[in-house]
């Protein structure tokens, strides 16, 4: 029988039998299902799942360790934080950082992007929470995404924090533009290119309904469970195809993505180090934190 029809027959119980478990940090966890050779990656970093260097690290370490296990046969990336998927990149990484921190910051961002984004196995995104910036970042970089239909929201709000859109726009201009890798590539590639242009400038946080309209996720659910069911039918979809040409294609499909950003990542860290370092940014992203903590930012 073939892999895909065995994970249908089996189904997905409520209380899989956990063939093996990597705990290395509460950050991020991993298993995966004896009965279902589904992996979880589990995102534990409270309060926000903030992704910080050592949870970017761990995220990719635990990525490349389910790879690498041969009853893994699919991914599927979760958080165990109440109502919160990921609230993207933590901020404190970026206010009156350290240089050498702020650069293995950086570097631990794309190194994981590119691990997610060229991942061998096909992962879908169970986004049961918050979504913003990085978090949807994550989400767009796995093959499908389910996301539960409650308050919740999900979009590149960078924008709205004054912090990532002038720092794209500074660097094309001063920076040659077509060597910098844009993590919003992905974005554009999931909702199309009108409406990423529209929605990139507004910063737009978009509701699961919304999302759904504008394809930036596959299928919306009720219940954490229906998400897991949902997300358990996609993975069966993908297993249903031999490997190694559905890889290929994902590989070919995702080139043009992958080739800009990996031919521009150094210049893309250099121009994040000089952004985030100028006094006007620092001046921003102080301003946003206060706000943040005291409750104000309109997502
Ligand atoms: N970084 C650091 N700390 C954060 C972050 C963050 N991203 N988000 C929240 N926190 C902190 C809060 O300040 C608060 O701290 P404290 O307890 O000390 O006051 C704590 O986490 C809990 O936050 P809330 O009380 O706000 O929690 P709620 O459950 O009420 O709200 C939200 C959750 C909706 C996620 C809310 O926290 C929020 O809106 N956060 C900001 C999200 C955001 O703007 N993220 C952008 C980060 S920049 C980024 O990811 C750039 C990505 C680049 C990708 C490329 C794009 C092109």
């Amino acid at each position: 029988m073939h892999s895909a029809s065995k994970v249908l027959r089996v189904g997905f119980s409520r209380f899989p039998r956990v063939l093996s478990v990597a705990m290395k940090s509460t950050n991020v966890s991993s298993n995966v299902c004896s009965e279902t050779g589904i992996g979880t990656l589990m995102m534990s970093r409270a309060p926000v799942n903030g992704l910080n260097y050592d949870f970017l690290k761990d995220f990719r370490e635990e990525l490349e360790k389910l790879d690498q296990d041969k009853a893994c046969k699919a991914v599927i990336i979760t958080s165990s934080v109440k109502n919160i998927f990921s609230a993207g990149l933590d901020i404190m990484e970026m206010v009156k950082p350290e240089p050498k921190r702020l650069r293995d910051f950086w570097l631990s961002l794309q190194d994981m992007w590119n691990v997610l984004y060229t991942y061998r196995l096909p992962t879908v995104a169970l986004i049961n929470g918050h979504s913003p910036a990085g978090g949807c970042l994550i989400a767009s970089g796995c093959d499908y995404r389910v996301m539960l239909d409650k308050t919740y929201t999900i979009g590149l709000n960078e924008t709205k924090l004054g912090i990532v859109a002038p720092f794209w726009s500074e660097a094309s201009y001063h920076f040659q533009p077509a060597s910098i890798p844009r993590f919003m590539d992905a974005f554009v590639a999931l909702v199309g290119t009108r409406q990423a242009d529209l929605h990139l400038q507004l910063g737009t946080l978009f509701t699961p309904q919304e999302a759904l309209k504008n394809g930036l996720v596959d299928e919306l659910a009720s219940s954490e469970e229906e998400a897991r069911e949902k997300s358990v039918a996609a993975i069966s979809k993908f297993l249903a195809v031999p490997g190694f040409p559905r890889y290929m294609t994902k590989t070919s499909v995702r080139s043009q993505i992958t080739a800009r950003f990996v031919d521009g990542r150094d210049n893309d860290l250099e121009t994040f180090l000089n952004f985030v370092q100028m006094p006007a940014t620092q001046k921003t992203m102080i301003k946003y934190v206060e706000a943040l903590k005291a409750k104000k930012p309109k997502l």
